[in-house]
């Protein structure tokens, strides 16, 4: 009777664990860990084990199945990975197909899930729910969410569940910010506009006169922007008192308000403010008519005939062209009439959708061992900075720097290329590894670190965090985005061209309205109340 009973609750038992984890994707019952398995400290398994995993291989790549970072992370661990990758091209395509195939390796990484895939494959079982795992054996992940908890947050989907790790960096160096042209400044002896009336009075004096001093007064350009004009917001939002709780969705128009709530900021009186006076810069003629049409390389030659005098962007160097970029400085951000100025642009330094853990992985314990890994020092260094001696050296001070083979290589590779030799998480990022700010700043030259002391004070990095939606908020928020963002793109340009007048502001709103504007503010207030 009692061997009954244990045979029955050991069926009861076998059945909870497929139940948990044997859905549609996973089709093997999720043993625990053997006693090969060390819960803590390296190497991960005592004899080795052997995991599949599934990757995106940049083209800087080195081969991953036999690449310095991932040879050293096997020796550490005694986990070895057995790669199946492809090259940037066609890689949505080859995941797609592997996605639809049922038959999954151990992990996937460097992949990019989006939000709604992540939502997709957990609720599927393609992908398994990481908290008990992080809960139990990643002690680096868990102290990494402690440090960052927002980044714990937004990885957290609707349902709870953790399903993939993130990518985290530096953002100091990605961030976009005002330049302005310190030598044309110079020519007409005027100083940094700090607020947006100086700011006109500026573009007012590199329109009139010869602020690049070719004997032409009449070929500069005040101020000029790629991606459909957007930099002209961006650079003066705070002025107008958007986005002055910290980060706003620019592509979907969403900021905090000042009662905390979400808000669709293209339809406030400060947007209305904003575009008056744009539109206002626009007909005098401060404003390059176009910015809302020019790509990259149109607005980079402009820079390169010294036709430039301000901008919002990233580095300077990559946008601006390299002839005249040194002549660019930051400027804080303008203060409005209400005296307001915030640099809310710091973006996230994390992306999430990064990896994930497959439900037909008979190893899920070692492999988020493998993937914490590169959440502590030892790992991510490897994952990020290389091999110490020959791709970066530690100085007296403890900060590391690279080498010459990176920085100058012999071959004539590019900095993404050398290192791509030894390590991979640079090119284009999305590997699961936790970069910290030095380890960051070791690749980046110093010029973003001194312009970033000119926006500190000013520096605020909450409101609109990286959100995630229901399949059925999803749903739902598709069309509405796809007709009201649409609307409102068209519309701020034909507002500042003077196509439309802006005593039609009501009926802007009403439309905006009509387009489900209220729906579209609350599923947004959902999403952030359980990021919350
Ligand atoms: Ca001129």
């Amino acid at each position: 009777m009692r061997f009954f009973i244990a045979v029955l609750l050991l069926i009861m038992a076998a059945s909870v664990v497929f139940g948990a984890g044997g859905t549609q994707g996973g089709s093997t019952a999720q043993a625990g860990p053997t006693a090969n398995f060390n819960p803590s400290g390296l190497p991960i398994v005592k004899e080795k084990i052997t995991l599949k995993g599934f990757g995106n291989q940049n083209v800087t790549h080195k081969d991953w199945n036999d690449i310095w970072c991932f040879n050293e992370t096997e020796k550490r661990t005694n986990i070895h990975i057995d790669w199946t990758t492809v090259p940037n091209q066609g890689f949505a395509e080859r995941k797609n197909v592997l996605m639809a195939s049922g038959d999954y390796p151990d992990l996937f990484f460097r992949c990019a899930f989006t939000i709604a895939d992540q939502v997709n494959y957990g609720s599927k079982g393609i992908f398994i729910p990481l908290n008990n795992l992080i809960e139990k054996y990643g002690a680096n992940i868990k102290a990494r969410f402690q440090e960052e908890p927002s980044m714990a947050k937004s990885l957290r989907m609707p349902d709870g569940n953790i399903y993939t790790l993130a990518y985290r960096y530096g953002s100091v160096a990605t961030m976009q910010r005002n330049w302005i042209n310190s030598r044309w400044l110079k020519n007409l002896n005027l100083n940094i506009p700090a607020t947006i009336d100086e700011l006109e009075a500026v573009f007012n004096a590199f329109k009139t006169r010869d602020a690049n001093g070719n004997g032409n007064p009449n070929d500069e350009i005040p101020f000029s922007c790629r991606e459909f004009g957007a930099t002209i917001f961006d650079s003066t939002y705070s002025a107008f008192g958007i986005g002055n709780l910290g980060r706003i969705q620019f592509p979907n128009y969403i900021d905090l308000g000042p009662d905390n709530k979400v808000r669709i900021f293209a339809i406030t009186d400060n947007f209305r403010q904003q575009l008056e006076w744009i539109a206002k810069l626009y007909a005098q003629g401060l404003l390059d008519p176009e910015m809302f049409t020019q790509d990259i390389s149109v607005f980079t030659a402009k820079g390169e005939q010294d036709l430039v005098g301000a901008f919002f962007g990233g580095d300077n160097s990559s946008v601006i062209g390299a002839k005249n970029y040194q002549y660019f400085v930051t400027a804080p951000p303008f203060k409005g009439r209400t005296g307001q100025a915030v640099f809310n642009n710091l973006g996230a330094n994390f992306v999430i959708g990064t990896s994930a853990i497959s439900g037909q992985s008979k190893y899920p314990a070692e492999t988020l061992r493998w993937l914490d890994f590169f959440y502590g020092e030892e790992g991510a260094t490897i994952l990020y900075l290389g091999q110490e001696g020959v791709t970066f050296v530690k100085q007296p001070d403890g900060k590391r720097t690279l080498t010459p083979l990176i920085t100058n290589n012999p071959n004539g590779l590019n900095m993404p290329q050398s290192i791509g030799q030894y390590a991979i998480a640079w090119a284009g990022g999305g590997c699961p590894v936790y970069a910290t700010d030095e380890m960051e700043r070791a690749r980046q030259p110093q010029i973003v670190y001194d312009t970033y002391e000119v926006l500190k004070p000013y520096v605020k990095v909450a409101g609109i965090p990286i959100l995630s939606f229901t399949v059925k908020e999803q749903e739902e928020l598709n069309p509405i985005i796809a007709d009201m963002i649409a609307y409102i793109n068209e519309a701020r340009v034909q507002f500042i061209t003077g196509r439309r007048q802006l005593s039609q502001w009501d009926a802007y709103v009403r439309d905006i309205k009509n387009m489900g504007a209220d729906r579209y503010t609350a599923i947004y207030q959902a999403a952030y109340d359980r990021w919350k």
